[in-house]
C-alpha cells in the first residue's frame, strides 16, 4: 500500500493589524511539527497570509492590493518555501493572487501545490465565489469576495506530485459536488482545500450550528462520492471580533473524518494515509467508466 503522513496545519486567527511575516513564522512552526511528526505534506488554509479582508469594504486597489502577492514566490512566500524544501516536506498554500494577464492586472483567490523539492507542482483559481460583489449592509461585516477577485480561469484541475494525483479547491467550491467530480474523474486520490468560513450567515438569520454541520457534511460526502481523501484546513477563530469555524479534518475515501481538530487556534493534525483505501470504492460503488450514465446528466452543464 502506498501510506503517507499527510498533515492539515490549521491557522487561528489572523489580525488586520498583523503582518504576512508572522503569518508565515506561524506556518513555518506547524511545518516543522508536522515533519517532526513524519509528515510529508502539509494543508494551508485559503488566504493564508493575511485577516480575511473580503468581510471589509475596499473601495480601490490602492486600499486593497497590500493583501496580494505578486510573483510565485511573492516576497513573503519566500521563508515558507525554503523551510519546507530544507525539511522535504510538500505543502498547500491560499493566498490572494495579483497578476498581469492579458494586458491587464488580475486579482483571484488562489492556492498552489508546492512539491518536497520547492517546486510548483500546481496552481488553482477560486471557482465558486460566495458572497456579493456590492456591500450589503446587513451585519458588521460583509463577504465581498465578488468585488476583489475574478472568477478563476484555470478550472478544476489534478496535479501529479511526489505523493500522489492531487486535486485542489477552496472553500465555498466544496459545498458544490460538481467541484469533486470533475477532478476525480481526472483521477484525483486526494483533495486538499482551504477555507475562511465565518460563524454567523450575513444572508439569513442561520442556527451557527449549521455552519459547522455543513462544512462536514460536504466534505465527508466529496470523499466518498469520489472514493479519494480530503484534507481541509480552516483559518478560524476570532479575528478582531469576526469568528470563523474551525472544524479543519482529514477525511477518508469511506468518508469518515480520521483527524480533527480541537480547537480555533494553530493546531496541526496528521494522519498515516493508505492511499490505495480508495481504490474498491473507485473500482465498486463508484467505478465512474461502468455505472455512469451521461446521458441523462446534460442538465448539469446546461444554464
Ligand atoms: N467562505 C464561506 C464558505 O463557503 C459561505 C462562505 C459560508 C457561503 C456558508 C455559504 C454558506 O465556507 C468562503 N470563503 O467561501
Amino acid at each position: 500500500s502506498r501510506k503517507h503522513v499527510i498533515a492539515v496545519g490549521q491557522l487561528g486567527p489572523i489580525m488586520l493589524a498583523e503582518s504576512k511575516a508572522e503569518a508565515v513564522d506561524r506556518m513555518i512552526a506547524m511545518l516543522r511539527e508536522a515533519h517532526a511528526q513524519g509528515a510529508v505534506w502539509i494543508v494551508f488554509p485559503e488566504l493564508a497570509l493575511t485577516t480575511f479582508f473580503p468581510r471589509y469594504i475596499y473601495e480601490t486597489p490602492e486600499e486593497y492590493d497590500r493583501f496580494f502577492e505578486e510573483g510565485l514566490p511573492s516576497p513573503a512566500m519566500r521563508p515558507l518555501f525554503a523551510e519546507a524544501a530544507r525539511l522535504g516536506v510538500g505543502f498547500y498554500l491560499g493566498y490572494a493572487e495579483k497578476v498581469a494577464e492579458g494586458g491587464r492586472m488580475r486579482r483571484f483567490n488562489t492556492s498552489i501545490l508546492v512539491d518536497r523539492d520547492g517546486t510548483v507542482a500546481g496552481k488553482y483559481r477560486k471557482v465558486h465565489l460566495p458572497g456579493t460583489s456590492e456591500p450589503v449592509l446587513k451585519a458588521d461585516f460583509e463577504h465581498l469576495e465578488k468585488r476583489y477577485f475574478e472568477v478563476g480561469d484555470l478550472g478544476f484541475n489534478t496535479f501529479d506530485t511526489s505523493i500522489g494525483r492531487i486535486g485542489m479547491c477552496i472553500c465555498n467550491d466544496r459545498r458544490w459536488p460538481e467541484t469533486f467530480r470533475v477532478m476525480a474523474l481526472q483521477g484525483a486520490e486526494m483533495f486538499m482545500l482551504g477555507y475562511n468560513t465565518p460563524t454567523r450567515n450575513i444572508h439569513h438569520p442561520e442556527p451557527a450550528h449549521l455552519r459547522e454541520f455543513h462544512h462536514r457534511l460536504s466534505i465527508e460526502a466529496a470523499a466518498y462520492q469520489n472514493g479519494a481523501w480530503v484534507f481541509a484546513s480552516a483559518k478560524c477563530g476570532a479575528e478582531d471580533g469576526f469568528a470563523m469555524i474551525g472544524g479543519s479534518a482529514i477525511v477518508a475515501p469511506t468518508g469518515e473524518s480520521v483527524a480533527r481538530t480541537a480547537g480555533e487556534a494553530d493546531e496541526v493534525i496528521c494522519h498515516n494515509c493508505d492511499l490505495g483505501l480508495g481504490d474498491y470504492i473507485r473500482r465498486t460503488v463508484f467505478d465512474f467508466g461502468r455505472h455512469r450514465r451521461i446521458e441523462h446528466y446534460g442538465l448539469i452543464t446546461a444554464t
